[in-house]
């Protein structure tokens, strides 16, 4: 019997070496929070503005300047295994005065997500070239103020929370002492279970996780919020060694360095030891229950309206998360089978599935539209202004004839 289940183990292996794992992360924070750092520090290269592609275009009747860009990167672990990296940067966040309107795009985008997956499931022929755009986890970075919470930050994990796997993070942790460092984590605890914020904090059934495991999910929740330095240099130090760091005129630090942050071990969370638990977080838990409510007519509408209010994962505090990880699965569990309740359901489910995705279409066609109105605009006015400085030209030359002229 165990060598059956390693003989799979080492196939399935084999297979993801071949194919390689997808993964999809987002990094959300304001600007300049150092976003670009931490995807190019993470990828051990420079990632960021190359093959940038804008996804969403900006919304101009609501003067959002939030763009989505995604970047791929290719991997490869110590034993070969290759990750297919898509990262999704969120440059402009946090620049608007009114907040809401980004965590719309930004909770939008993992809907239509879960959408197209929906969609795909309900065809009678699956597309082979279908592609599982669904994120799998938003790490959300703070920057080090060194007290808790922001309003926004609360907003935005209660927004984003019930979609998606957050993970917040204190960036350039370099900026604070560690007794400071130590405070602005524990005052960020504080407020996230004082607001009942719903993040990721490595959930496990009590039942079914080995001791090492239970160990380790126990140490990374102790982490929490991670704090994470970022380089894009590399430095050559006098004895041999490379390393990625931020030189001061009093030294250089390593970001690797984990008695200063938690860069590394961030890495292995999301790169080795908890990539395939986010992603089948992502689609057991999170997906299930978005499908459960699109499917019962439930569905939260556009523009975050009446999103799935947060309340249900916000049991999942650092000490509570086993049970409520159980109860999640138990609540998709009955609802699935309250789904199964015959043709009517499923061709009804169907019409709102289509209704669904043609709501998000139209909503996708007006941001074109709104985008190409403000396109035109800014050529018109870029034609006047043109005209403007042709006709000082022309009465400048005419001027500078008759001067001559009198002359
Ligand atoms: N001290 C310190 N500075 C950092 C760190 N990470 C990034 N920075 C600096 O912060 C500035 C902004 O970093 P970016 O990575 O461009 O930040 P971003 O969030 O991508 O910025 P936008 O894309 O403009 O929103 C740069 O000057 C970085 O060198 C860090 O860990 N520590
Ligand atoms: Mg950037």
């Amino acid at each position: 019997m165990a060598s059956i289940i390693e003989a799979s183990a080492a196939l399935r292996k084999r297979k993801n070496l071949k194919r390689g794992i997808n993964f999809t992360l987002m990094v959300v924070g304001e600007s300049g929070c150092g976003r670009s750092t931490f995807v190019n520090t993470l990828c051990g290269q420079q990632v960021v503005d190359v093959s940038t592609t804008v996804m969403l275009p900006t919304d101009s009747s609501t003067q959002i300047d939030l763009q989505l860009r995604e970047e791929t990167v290719e991997l490869e672990d110590d034993e070969g295994v290759k990750i297919q990296l898509n990262i999704i940067d969120t440059p402009g966040f946090g620049d608007s005065l009114d907040n809401s309107q980004n965590f719309n795009v930004i909770s939008d985008y993992i809907r239509h997500q879960y959408d197209e997956i929906l969609l795909e499931e309900s065809r009678v022929r699956r597309n082979p070239r279908f592609k599982d755009g669904r994120v799998h986890c938003c790490l959300y970075l703070i920057n080090p103020t060194g007290h808790g919470l922001k309003e926004t930050d609360v907003e935005l994990m209660k927004t984003l929370g019930p979609l998606v796997n957050v993970i917040p993070v204190i960036s350039k942790a370099d900026s604070l002492t560690p007794a400071e460092l130590k405070l602005n984590k524990k005052l960020i605890m504080e407020d996230i279970d004082f607001y009942h914020l719903p993040i990721y904090n490595f959930p496990f059934e009590e039942s079914d996780i080995s001791d090492e495991d239970y160990e380790t999910n126990m140490h990374l929740r102790s982490l929490m919020p991670f704090s994470i330095i970022g380089s894009n240099e590399v430095y050559d130090l006098s004895d041999g060694t490379i390393i990625r760091g931020r030189q001061y005129p009093w030294g250089t630090l390593d970001v690797e360095d984990s008695t200063i942050s938690d860069f590394v071990q961030l890495r292995n969370t999301l790169l080795i030891s908890h990539l395939h638990d986010l992603k089948d977080y992502t689609h057991e838990i999170l997906y299930e229950r978005y499908r459960t409510e699109a499917l019962s007519g439930d569905v939260p509408s556009q523009n975050g309206r009446g999103v799935h209010s947060g309340n249900e994962q916000s049991t999942s505090s650092p000490v509570a998360s086993g049970r409520s990880f159980q109860a999640a699965e138990t609540d998709s569990l009955q609802s699935s089978s309250k789904q199964a309740a015959g043709n009517q359901d499923t061709y009804l489910a169907r019409e709102e599935q289509i209704r669904l995705e043609e709501e998000r279409l139209k909503a996708f066609e007006e941001r074109v539209q709104q985008e190409l109105l403000m396109k035109r605009q800014e050529l018109l006015q870029r034609e006047q202004e043109l005209r403007e400085i042709e006709e000082r030209i022309e009465r400048e030359t005419k001027l500078k004839g008759e001067m001559g002229s009198f002359q």
